[in-house]
């Protein structure tokens, strides 16, 4: 087995959105002898207020876009690794307007690459587990790290191209690349267009929750605490050019989420309406997290979901002024989709 790798300095991209805030709490709290500098755009997804109360030596904010190429240029020298959250990562917004998942998702990962190139930095990329396309409900199979590439919508097209730029830049070039490709994150900080926090402050808006389609979609669960510590084995003990899926046997339908929501935040089984259904909407995904497992030991430790959605319910109750402010934008966007 190859030497871990011993980070001191990372830049983390996207540090402001859901995932990558969760991540460098993550890193603040479990490993507090590496300093992060977080690059963020600050889209409407990110967040300033997601990193409060970290240790200001220890986490800077460098308000940017990835695809600055001057700015990386400036950013890199000193910094030993680069792990890559940012993106476009709203599949309903890439389907109103795919320009900007273009841009930030394939012009963006190719501008990060490059700057490894230069600098030799270690590359950790973080991708989702709808590039691989979707299943049939009754279809026995999951997802493993060597299926074909088949995804279904712009966003996760321009996943799947960011994706292959990283192969190709590992063998190429060498750059010192792994990829990991999770299935759907829940939990504190998650943007309310998403599904589960959008129910959930509809809930506390007195507004009814949405169901798309037939509500028979399925979706692999997994509490993203539990995708940071995935992250980190992979950055300091995955094998270079090697690609890790990201999964804690969480599949459920959208029905039965949101049943679980409506019956924690004490509402009748029935309180939800039908709408419209999302263009291309994948059926199912479903992670076979063997490799993650065996080779490097990782294992989920928010294996009860209903705890895990108590928990983060408990959250937007508690942190209305966090959400408040774009709650309603965000639902005047879907009208206007009619969903
Ligand atoms: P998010 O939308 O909550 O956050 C994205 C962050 O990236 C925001 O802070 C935003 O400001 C920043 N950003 C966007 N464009 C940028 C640019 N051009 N330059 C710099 N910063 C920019 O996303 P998320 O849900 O936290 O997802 C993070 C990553 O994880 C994405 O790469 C996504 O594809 C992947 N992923 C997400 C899920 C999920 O369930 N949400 C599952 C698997 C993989
Ligand atoms: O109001 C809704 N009603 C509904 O039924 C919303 C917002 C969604 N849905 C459905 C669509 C999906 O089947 O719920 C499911 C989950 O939807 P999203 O939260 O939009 O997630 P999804 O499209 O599955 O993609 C997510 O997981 C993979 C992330 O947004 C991606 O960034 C990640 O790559």
């Amino acid at each position: 087995m190859a030497e871990p790798f011993v980070p001191t300095n990372i830049i983390v991209t996207g540090g402001c959105g859901f995932i990558g805030s969760n991540f460098v709490h993550h890193v603040a709290r479990a490993h507090p002898d590496v300093h992060v500098t977080v690059l963020d755009k600050l889209t409407y997804a990110g967040n300033p207020a997601n990193l409060a109360g970290l240790p200001p030596e220890r986490v800077e904010l460098v308000v940017g876009d990835i695809c600055d190429e001057g700015l990386l240029e400036r950013l890199a020298p000193g910094h030993d690794a680069i792990v890559h959250f940012a993106a476009e990562s709203h599949n309903d917004n890439s389907i109103e307007d795919p320009d900007p998942f273009v841009r930030t998702n394939v012009e963006g990962t190719y501008r990060l690459l490059e700057v490894c190139r230069r600098y030799d930095l270690r590359f950790h990329h973080v991708s989702t587990d709808e590039v691989y396309g979707d299943l049939a409900l009754d279809e026995p199979r999951r997802f493993r790290p060597d299926d074909p590439y088949r995804p279904s919508s712009p966003y996760s097209s321009t996943k799947a191209s960011s994706d292959l730029l990283v192969r190709a830049w590992h063998r190429t070039y060498g750059v010192r690349a792994t990829i990991s490709n999770c299935s759907n994150n829940y939990g504190p900080y998650q943007h309310v267009e998403k599904f589960i926090p959008r129910q959930v402050t509809n809930v506390l808006c007195g507004v009814r929750p949405k169901l798309y389609g037939d509500g028979k979609n399925v979706r692999d669960w997994i509490h993203t605490e539990d995708h940071s510590r995935a992250v980190w084995d992979i950055l300091t003990r995955g094998r270079l050019g090697e690609t890790y899926l990201i999964g804690a046997d969480g599949e459920r339908s959208n029905r039965d989420v949101l049943a679980a929501i409506l019956e924690r935040m004490g509402q009748p089984a029935d309180a939800f309406d039908w709408v419209r259904d999302r263009p291309g909407h994948d059926r199912r995904y479903a992670i076979d997290p063997t490799k993650l497992r065996e080779e490097l030991g990782w294992r989920p430790l928010h294996t009860d979901f209903a705890e895990g959605l108590d928990q983060t319910i408990s959250w937007y109750r508690e942190n209305e002024p966090w959400w408040r402010p774009v709650k309603e934008k965000t639902e005047a966007r879907y009208a206007v989709q009619g969903q």
